[in-house]
């Protein structure tokens, strides 16, 4: 059940209350108001004749059932949204005078939408791809769009190649396959002929592609911004959002099987973390640089392509975000909403990053159709919570009732109104950058180097991270085709790295380029490896094992530590009946082994008990289940006389594998337990 207390009531969600609707009270009706006598049956001329052409309410719900569907994003059709708040820790007058970003005491509403970029809209959760972390702060000087990935770099510098890139790694067009997936000729081939991609590409083969929640990954603004202080002075600006959770991945196999044993992963698991009240939380950072240092790097700050590594240019942590509470209805949230990074408030300014200039006039055109014409701002998720005036008019759905009778701009009519704001009086005034430049189209020199930061990454992995990414290339690649695409792809990861390449190139059968062209940097990033991130068991599911004649004393104090901690244990057993421990004491079962599988969980506990321990050796899907969670590196826990039942699964002792001692203290065991889960993964297991 949502926790309503706990959730904090705030301007956007008392906007909203203006529009919520609750059917169940009153009548049905038609969209006139009429009361409706009868929805099971078209009137007929007679109990067998045609249906006849009077009858309006046929009419009206056919044909509103006709037009119930909008066409999808272009990408990031597949997503999903919340509500929440914003909170700045301190005043950011020095940096910029964003409202939002002054007080510690407002609490700004904001929506996130997180999603994936190639898959169509109902498509799976879990697959390999770049995840969109798009966030709506509804701030008194009006909506500010942070729209970021969970990826700090992006593809391509140029927003011209954007429609290139979204091609290449859509469904191939002669026959709309594969759905959602890079691992296909037509990706590759603009890679290995894009090299501009090489950064990106390394990313979007790292674990950071498929995470293991919504909840557990990063987002980035990607670009360069500018902040911008009352004085007037810029700094350079990066954002990042840190999830409180830490960073956290599935592992490829589980990746894949999730995507056919539950395709809503992902949504599931941050509506479910919400309606239980543990709110997801992320911290915005900020990264910044002064103009006047704007030259000092090897990396041009308006190239996409590049991040500033965190152990030069430090993340100043500068506020928190929470989500709080789903939303009401998925079509009218997650599907109605419109960002666009060109949503902005005083205080945060553009670059002349490339990518980001296209960006500015790609999201309000693609609302255009996509929701109808261009009103959408009057939809009630794109409203501001600030009122807004201006002399636009009319168009389709307009629902304001704009008075008066002057719609121009400048007036005498009506005293000029509405009339713009000065800068003092909170209006926009643009950043005044001096730019002098000839009309040309070409890129900078300095937007060049496309291998170094590819191999700074591959250094920053540690081995396990090192080997996923190679196998991850290995499947990718293994699922082309074109021969000369694979071998093009391997000559250009032989210019990040030699042994990544050769790696790949035995695993498809294709050659290793003889010249030594790898790049020369040997520079890490430590931040950059999931290894370092935050390791904590809050809100981690424990699939605990058990049938009937299990031990009731340390099955309660399991359970009830794991709750304590935080940690979410789930009753699995052959049936739904309740359980009947040794004493006779019952216990509700959440899922079968028939209804729910290895992957949807987290860490295993084998229950005690003699009776349990021989049912459970009985049928072969509890050895099956521990089995499948062990070769995925999962924390595995069982009372002393369970041990057996890891021993039928083939699990010896060794890391993460935790067997209960005899007469072992029970908060002694859990403790053990709580730390493993904690490790998400213990990868230094033989699998
Ligand atoms: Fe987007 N992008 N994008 N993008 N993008 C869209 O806008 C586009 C880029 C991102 O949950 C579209 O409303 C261009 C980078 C997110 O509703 C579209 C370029 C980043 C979302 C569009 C980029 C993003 C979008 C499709 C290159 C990370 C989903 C539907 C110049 C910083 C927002 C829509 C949501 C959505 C255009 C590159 C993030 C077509 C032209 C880089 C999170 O307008």
């Amino acid at each position: 059940m949502r926790n309503l207390d706990k959730q904090s009531k705030n301007s956007k969600d008392e906007q909203l209350e203006a529009y919520r609707v609750d059917d169940k009270d009153g009548n049905m009706t038609t969209n006139q108001g009429l009361k409706v006598s009868d929805d099971e049956h078209s009137l007929k001329a007679g109990d067998r004749g045609p249906t006849l052409m009077e009858d309006f309410h046929f009419r009206e719900k056919m044909t509103h059932f006709d037009h119930e569907r909008i066409p999808e994003r272009a990408v990031h059709a597949m997503g999903y949204g919340a509500h929440g708040y914003f909170q700045v820790y301190e005043p950011m007058k020095e940096f910029t005078m964003a409202g939002f970003l002054q007080d510690p005491s407002v609490k700004t509403p904001v929506f996130v939408r997180f999603s994936t970029v190639a898959g169509s809209k109902g498509s799976a959760d879990t697959v390999r791809d770049v995840r969109g972390f798009a966030v709506k702060f509804y701030t008194e000087e009006g909506n500010y769009d942070l729209v970021g990935n969970n990826i700090p770099v992006f593809f391509i510098q140029d927003a011209i190649k954007f429609p290139d890139l979204v091609h290449a790694v859509k469904p191939e067009p002669h026959n709309e396959m594969p759905q959602a997936s890079s691992a296909h000729d037509t990706f590759w081939d603009f890679i290995a002929n894009n090299q501009e991609s090489a950064h990106m590409m390394m990313w979007a083969m790292s674990d950071r592609a498929i995470p293991r929640s919504y909840r557990m990954m990063e987002g980035f603004g990607v670009h360069t911004f500018r902040f911008v202080n009352e004085e007037g002075k810029a700094r350079f600006v990066k954002f990042h959002w840190k999830p409180k959770l830490g960073v956290h991945s599935l592992v490829w196999d589980e990746a894949q099987k999730l995507a056919g044993k539950d395709p809503d992963f992902h949504r599931r698991d941050l509506y479910e973390s919400i309606e239980n009240g543990d709110y997801p939380e992320y911290e915005l950072g900020v990264q910044m640089i002064e103009e006047e240092d704007e030259f000092k790097y090897d990396f041009d700050l308006l190239d996409a392509t590049k991040l500033w590594p965190e152990e030069i240019v430090p993340v100043k942590i500068i506020g928190k975000m929470t989500l709080d509470r789903n939303q009401d209805n998925v079509f009218a949230e997650s599907e109605q909403v419109a960002f666009h990074p060109g949503h902005v408030v005083p205080g945060i300014d553009f670059t002349n990053d490339p990518l980001l200039q296209g960006r500015l006039f790609s999201y309000t055109d693609t609302q255009i159709t996509r929701l109808g014409g261009p009103n959408f701002h009057e939809i009630p998720i794109n409203r501001p919570v600030c009122p807004f005036h201006n002399n636009q008019r009319d168009g389709m759905h307009r629902m304001t009732i704009n008075r008066g009778q002057t719609a121009y701009h400048q007036n005498s009519l009506a005293q000029n109104a509405p009339r713009p704001a000065t800068r003092e009086q909170g209006g926009y005034v643009h950043y005044q950058e001096k730019v002098d430049g000839r009309k040309i189209r070409q890129r900078s020199e300095s937007f060049k180097d496309h291998f170094s930061q590819a191999k700074l990454f591959w250094n920053s992995m540690t081995e396990v991270e090192k080997h996923h990414m190679i196998s991850a290339f290995r499947f990718e690649l293994g699922k082309v085709k074109s021969k000369s695409v694979q071998q093009q792809v391997v000559h250009m990861i032989s210019c990040i790295d030699s042994t990544l390449a050769g790696e790949v190139a035995e695993g498809i059968g294709a050659s290793v380029p003889n010249e030594q062209t790898e790049s020369g940097v040997t520079l890490e990033s430590p931040a950059l490896s999931q290894e370092k991130t935050v390791k904590v068991p809050d809100t981690r599911k424990v699939a605990v094992l058990a049938e009937d004649g299990y031990n009731s004393a340390s099955l309660n104090a399991f359970i009830s530590k794991m709750k304590e901690t935080g940690m979410m244990p789930e009753v699995i057993s052959h049936t739904l009946s309740p359980l009947k421990s040794e004493g006779g004491e019952e216990l509700e079962v959440d899922h079968t082994f028939l209804t729910s599988d290895s992957i949807l969980f987290d860490s295993f506990y084998v229950a005690g008990g003699q009776k349990s321990k021989e049912l459970l050796l009985g049928k072969k899907d509890a050895a099956a289940f521990l089995k499948e969670g062990f070769s995925h590196f999962k924390p595995i826990g069982a009372a002393y006389e369970a041990a057996e039942v890891l021993e039928a699964a083939g699990i010896a002792n060794g890391p993460g594998v935790i067997v209960a001692e005899q007469s072992q203290d029970p908060a002694v065991f859990s403790d053990a337990f709580i730390s493993a889960a904690a490790e998400h993964r213990h990868w230094d297991r033989e699998v």
